[in-house]
């Protein structure tokens, strides 16, 4: 969320930037919105990105859906004060000062709901002023989620409140007293929308029904002939008939009877076997795209696809540090390619801890070659952010040992965005560390056998 916000200023703010980005942006106007429940706001991971955008001054907006409780814990257990805008008050800028704009509004006044929005994203998007909408009150019919029972944890008094403060229920009470509707009309669409999902349930049950349904009878058409030839021919009659007898068959019970018919003709050659093997590979390389596609780039520039560029040395070639040698590279680089940027401690106004961008603040500026905190964690998350907009961050982690701050987004986070979204998004991003100084353990561990076991 942090980069997403990021990637609107820099875009507003590097006009070599102004064409060819039009599916990213509109001249950096764009404000990042992100929800979060009040419980889950007592993740370190939270309180780091707050603090990121309030120095960094991105247009995000924030939502916290204050209900009172994460799961059955309720809030004095979570947040400082019961209230995470009570809580955050020191981010609340005065006149001049950097931080989180802070509103808070109950989420069954929807005439204040309306108001409050509109004011804080003008304000987020035309100051690039961060903003935090503390939304109280929530109410959650069903508890947490269908699978447990909120009567478990809440009291008598609490669920009756919810009932008569139920947010669906408050904006029918809204819409009337606007006279937009009556009671009446309002009963109407609630009836008409409730037929409408429960027919269109029945048929997309029905459709998805078809497909398996034909699926197992195409297995069955192929075990059948093994009734005839194999020796276990009772055994595999028993099978084919449970699975003809299950009246809602599933991917699962389908491959599972092919397996166990295979295991049982496993030592007999017949046609009827070798159909069957070949139908149950097929079979699984047919219906694997439902279940996992995009694990990796199929994009014509994927990684792979790159052909590489022998280095080319002249007879007497000059001998320099390697850093060097490094430094030259990421100019050209950031000469050519305007998206270009990168960020991460010291790696700004000092050109990095081993210098290997030593100058390249003053000639591309600090928009493009940036200092950040120490926090981890949220430099990934800038980078996943503005390389989901276009942009092609370079996240500098000052050393390979302080990854493991940002190990869980890289891991949940980065590397799940293209498989996550069916290949719709993707995040081109470039990780950059080292390790082995030999200075010590925070300085010289070595982890790329571990890195290597990380999807
Ligand atoms: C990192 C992490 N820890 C724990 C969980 C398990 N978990 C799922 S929802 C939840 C409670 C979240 O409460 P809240 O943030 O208030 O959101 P709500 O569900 O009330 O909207 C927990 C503990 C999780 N999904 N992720």
């Amino acid at each position: 969320m942090l980069g997403l916000a990021q990637a609107s200023k820099v875009f507003k703010k590097n006009p070599l930037l102004s064409e060819g980005f039009e599916k990213f942006t509109k001249g950096g106007n764009e404000v990042a919105f992100g929800t979060i429940g009040d419980a889950s706001t007592s993740e370190g991971l939270f309180w780091e990105t707050m603090n990121a955008a309030s120095v960094m001054k991105v247009p995000m907006c924030m939502s916290v859906w204050d209900d009172g409780y994460g799961i059955s814990v309720p809030k004095k257990f979570q947040t400082t004060k019961g209230s995470i805008s009570k809580a955050l008050a020191g981010f609340d800028p005065m006149p001049g000062e950097n931080g989180v704009k802070i509103y808070k509004v109950k989420g069954w006044n929807y005439p204040d709901l309306m108001k409050i929005y509109e004011e804080a994203v003008h304000v987020c998007r035309s100051q690039h002023q961060p903003v935090l909408i503390h939304v109280e009150d929530l109410t959650q019919p069903q508890g947490h989620s269908t699978s447990g029972s909120h009567e478990r944890y809440k009291s008598p008094e609490r669920l009756k409140w919810a009932e008569e403060f139920d947010c669906i229920r408050k904006f029918g009470e809204f819409i009337q007293e606007i006279k937009i509707a009556t009671q009446e009309e309002l009963d109407e669409i609630r009836a008409a929308a409730k037929k409408q999902v429960r027919t269109l349930q029945k048929e997309a049950w029905a459709e998805f029904r078809a497909l398996l349904d034909s699926e197992a009878a195409e297995a069955v058409s192929v075990m059948e002939p093994l009734v005839s030839v194999s020796n276990s021919s009772s055994e595999v009659a028993a099978l084919i008939q449970k699975l003809v007898s299950d009246t809602e068959p599933i991917r699962r019970s389908i491959v599972a009877t092919a397996k166990k018919v295979m295991r049982l003709v496993i030592n007999e050659q017949s046609a009827e076997r070798t159909a069957l093997n070949g139908w149950l590979k097929g079979y699984q390389l047919r219906t694997q795209n439902t279940y996992s596609s995009y694990l990796y780039s199929k994009s014509e520039k994927r990684v792979g696809n790159i052909a590489e560029v022998k280095a080319e040395y002249s007879d007497s070639p000059e001998m320099v540090d390697g850093r060097i040698v490094l430094r030259g590279n990421f100019e050209k680089i950031f000469d050519k390619y305007p998206e270009v940027l990168t960020f991460g401690e010291d790696t700004g106004k000092i050109g990095g801890v081993n210098q290997s961008m030593e100058g390249m603040q003053e000639k591309f500026g600090a928009l493009r070659v940036a200092d950040t905190g120490i926090r981890e964690a949220t430099i990934l998350g800038q980078g996943i952010g503005m390389s989901m907009r276009g942009l092609r961050p370079i996240a500098e982690i000052q050393y390979l040992d302080y990854l493991y701050y940002a190990l869980q987004i890289m891991r949940d986070d980065l590397s799940t965005v293209h498989y996550r979204t069916h290949g719709g998004q993707k995040a081109p991003l470039i990780v950059r560390t080292r390790g082995h100084r030999l200075e010590g353990i925070w300085h010289a561990g070595d982890h790329l056998w571990e890195l290597s076991l990380t999807p």
